[in-house]
């Protein structure tokens, strides 16, 4: 395991957050606590709109934003191999919102409109894909990610330079071969491949609890087999995910070898809506950040309060704004579904016309 990487001492003097030996400054604690509430306000006017007919299923990531805005920010965002690509989960709101989406974007697959960037009305909430950010396609199909993430860590490896791959999944998923498949194709011996991957630790798969499943507590306890190096973090707490990250983020970029992050987060709102998305009543990360915040003397509760009301009022605009888009045409329902191809000898060009 690497050595822990905090804060040096002289920057402890200024004002900001502590857990255990780290310490994260005050001006990245207001940052991220911002993201934090955009993304649930988002997702809870989401789930709202599962009941009221603005929308239908939902599925998504309150419960995880501390780990997920402190992911977003220390992605290196770009286009192709020399920056990070990413193979999320349906919860990693918090990560997209970090890197600059809008809670627009979310509202409108949501409410599936035509003007959705991710799938232009067609997919379920939270299924995000952003070339421009390599972004790859959000699957249903929990798990497949894992089997991808290593293509491209591949591309990764032969273009030289320090861009990683990121792939992210719950730790139900985890079950599945894709899992295994990621650990043998990033860990072939002279092919280590630079992937970072993420298990987000609910405790739960759809209703199954991961204690009747797992014998291992953690999936980065599988990693020791492959020699592949790990750590667990509360992913509830912003401090200890943000260093977590770092240190597993410098490992996958200067060695280019895989290393594996367990985070221990809450379901705040159940599984999805299928379930009633009901709150839980687990631990809540933004609560427990804005306490120690509050304690830190970095935030008053006054402007808590406005974040609060600000991100409220961003979330209703947005849906104000989706709800007046077109929906998606009939037209284009095959559109955009497969990549057209020049060299597949059955369907030349484009693989949407097949039957
Ligand atoms: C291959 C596959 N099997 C089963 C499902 C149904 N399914 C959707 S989410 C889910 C549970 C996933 O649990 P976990 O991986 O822990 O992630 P979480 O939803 O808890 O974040 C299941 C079984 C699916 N979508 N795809």
């Amino acid at each position: 395991m690497p050595k822990k990487n905090s804060m040096p001492v002289k920057e402890r003097a200024k004002a900001g957050v502590e857990s255990g030996e780290e310490f994260l400054p005050g001006e990245l604690c207001l940052k991220l606590h911002r993201i934090m509430v955009r993304a649930r306000y988002m997702e809870e006017r989401m789930i709202k709109m599962s009941k009221s007919g603005e929308g239908f299923f939902w599925i998504g990531g309150p419960g995880e934003e501390a780990f997920n805005a402190c992911l977003g920010l220390q992605v290196k965002k770009g286009e192709g191999p020399a920056y990070d690509y990413l193979h999320l989960h349906y919860r990693n709101s918090a990560t997209m919102v970090a890197m600059g989406m809008e809670l627009i974007d979310g509202i409108s697959q949501m409410g599936m409109t035509f003007s959705d960037p991710f799938s232009v009305g067609r997919n379920f909430p939270s299924h995000f894909s952003r070339k421009a950010w390599n972004v790859v396609p959000v699957s249903s199909v929990i798990e497949v990610q894992f089997a991808m993430a290593p293509g491209t860590a591949i591309v990764q490896k032969r273009h030289g330079g320090d861009g990683v791959t990121i792939v992210v999944g719950g730790e139900a998923g985890a079950a599945e071969g894709d899992f295994t498949s990621c650990l043998i194709w990033s860990t072939r011996p002279g092919n280590e491949l630079p992937v970072l991957m993420i298990t987000m630790n609910n405790g739960w798969g759809i209703s199954t609890a991961h204690c009747s499943q797992h014998s291992c507590e953690y999936t980065s306890e599988r990693g020791k087999a492959f020699g592949i190096p790990g750590e667990v973090v509360d992913g509830n707490d912003p401090v200890a995910s943000w260093f977590a990250i770092e240190r597993a983020l410098a490992h996958c970029r200067s060695e280019r070898k895989p290393f594996m992050l367990d985070a221990v987060v809450s379901r705040l709102y159940g599984h999805s809506s299928s379930s009633g998305a009901p709150h839980s009543g687990e631990a809540d990360c933004i609560a427990q950040f804005e306490e120690k915040m509050l304690s830190a003397g970095i935030i008053e509760q006054g402007a808590i309060d406005q974040i609060h009301e600000d991100a409220k009022a961003e979330a209703e605009a947005a849906l104000a704004q989706a709800m007046k888009e077109p929906k998606p045409r009939i037209e284009d329902i095959e559109r955009f579904t497969y990549a057209p191809s020049d060299v597949d000898p059955v369907y030349p060009k484009d693989y949407t016309g097949l039957p």
